[in-house]
């Protein structure tokens, strides 16, 4: 480091300690006189250290208020600011499912590392989308503009509480929360300097379509259900024959792309009954073997030609979701309460070509967050990190491939958007978190480097604990690269992978 640049780094940290001991401006009290367009004020009061549930957290000035953007609107939010060691940052976390309630968890976990942060419930309360019925404006503050409101309102809480705005704004949610932080990138891209969404539901209908295509499927009759007992037996013949395509046997496929497994292999036979002694249990019937298929099965909207992808091989453990004895609630629902808006809408009636069609021209943009111009984003500097599981059971894996790969396409290739958008496709992880890959690592610390010290994430190391001890750590590599065992050491540490094009 040269002497200029020493002294500069230098003056940073000095910049940086005055921000860790900025003190409020105001009272937290005060805060609920602050006047703001539709938005009413319900709390604004000190919490001590250690006061907040069951969390553990530091002293914080907590804010609540109902926001009104129409007159059917009923968004609740919260803002909490810490009470000393505010690291000059805003943090929104975002929601799960159709939302309905504010995340306070995340909420402390960011607290807890020094930001201001902030959650919305969404615009309704409760789970399910029941709320949508007869409700188009809370359906347009569930789709994007509770988000987008929770912020504006939160950086008007941070200026006045602390005297000046946050020097940087973070989002970071997963699923419907990995969603919502797409929209912003895509609506208003000068909310965040950073978003991260994880395993989006950008396709919120193609999603809802193809776990509804399954369930009637695998409920057709008794013989086409495949009991949740055999998602052991179809995951371990998948591993088997694919798992050593990457070059290390570890029980995770990281790459299902390259992997052509067909149920069909697994097919009850005479000799196969005999050998398991008669057991049909280590073995699937032909209408299994069909439900089976139907399950990784790629579909296309036969009027927009766009693909709606299955699940990816590896995912079986987590069928339950799409194929297991109810249809998955939040896809069922999107048909109740948004396409037929009928409570009794019979998922037994569903027809693919018909309603992915309908689906999507109902939505027409307004749920689903597909636009792939985030050049206005790209432009003001805005930095995005995606990731997503491979074995993800509920949203596709591929959802988040092809969205990357559009807005590549859009942008002029490669170049034009590795200076600001990163998809990591996560070996062996489940829905957001959990299965049998390296699992834990932090994005945010990750996305912080990029947007505040100009420094790409170039891999994100992950890992994998087992009762509570780390047994694995892999790098994550920024699609399409992936982690390439260098041939020498432990294959449970990530030092001995490189990122590469496979
Ligand atoms: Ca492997």
């Amino acid at each position: 480091m040269s002497i200029r640049a020493g002294v500069l780094a230098a003056g940073l940290v000095a910049t940086l300690a005055c921000a860790h001991t900025v003190s409020a401006a105001v009272s937290c009290e005060s805060l609920s006189t602050l006047k703001l367009p539709n938005t009413t004020f319900t709390l604004a009061a000190t919490v001590p250290a250690g006061g907040f549930a069951a969390q553990n957290l530091p002293a914080f000035c907590r804010v609540a208020a109902t926001l009104t953007p129409t007159s059917d609107s009923d968004i609740k939010m919260e803002v909490w600011l810490p009470l000393a060691g505010w690291n000059g940052k805003l943090l929104a976390v975002g929601n799960g499912g159709w939302a309905g309630s504010i995340e306070h968890g995340a909420m402390g976990q960011g607290l807890a590392r020094g930001y201001a942060t902030t959650s919305t419930d969404g615009g309704h309360e409760g789970e399910g989308g029941s709320f949508a019925l007869g409700h188009p404006e809370k359906l347009i503050d569930y789709a994007w503009r509770s988000e987008h409101e929770m912020t504006v309102t939160a950086k008007a809480l941070i200026a006045a509480y602390y005297g000046n705005g946050p020097r940087f704004s973070y989002f970071n949610g997963c699923s419907a929360g990995g969603k919502q932080g797409l929209k912003e990138a895509q609506r208003f891209p000068a909310d965040f300097d950073g978003i991260i969404a994880g395993a989006p539901g950008a396709d919120w209908t193609g999603r809802a379509t193809q776990s509804v295509r399954v369930a009637q499927i695998m409920h057709k009759d008794a013989a086409s259900y495949i009991p949740p007992s055999k998602y052991q037996v179809i995951h371990k013949a998948v591993v088997d024959k694919c798992d050593a395509l990457d070059g290390v046997k570890d029980g995770v496929l990281d790459n299902p792309k390259s992997c052509s497994f067909d149920p069909g292999v697994l097919v009850c036979t005479p000799s196969t009954s005999l050998r398991a002694g008669n057991d049909e249990s280590a073995c699937l019937t032909p209408p299994q073997v069909a439900s089976a298929r139907q399950v990784y099965a790629t579909m296309t909207n036969p009027k927009s030609k766009r693909e709606i992808p299955g699940l990816a091989p590896g995912s079986e453990l987590g069928w339950a979701t799409w194929g297991g004895p109810q249809p998955l609630g939040l896809g069922a629902d999107h048909f109740k309460y948004v396409v037929y808006k009928d409570p009794k809408w019979d998922y037994m009636t569903f027809n693919f070509d018909r309603d992915i069609v309908r689906a999507e021209e109902i939505d027409n943009g307004l749920i689903n967050a597909l636009d792939p111009n985030l050049k206005p984003f790209f432009d003001r500097g805005g930095k995005l990190v995606q990731y997503h599981g491979w074995n993800d059971p509920q949203i596709a894996p591929g959802n988040s491939v092809q969205y990357y790969t559009r807005v590549r396409e859009t942008l002029g290739g490669a170049s034009k958007i590795d200076a600001s958008y990163r998809l990591f496709m996560m070996p062996g992880m489940a829905h957001c978190r959990g299965g049998e890959g390296p699992n834990t690592f932090d994005a945010l610390a990750a996305l912080e480097q990029w947007v505040e010290k100009g420094k790409a994430p170039d891999q994100i190391v992950a890992s994998l604990a087992r009762d509570g001890k780390v047994v694995r750590t892999r790098p994550l590599c920024p699609y399409p690269q992936q982690a390439v065992y260098k041939g020498s050491g432990s294959t449970d540490e990530a030092a001995n992978f490189a990122c590469k094009m496979p």
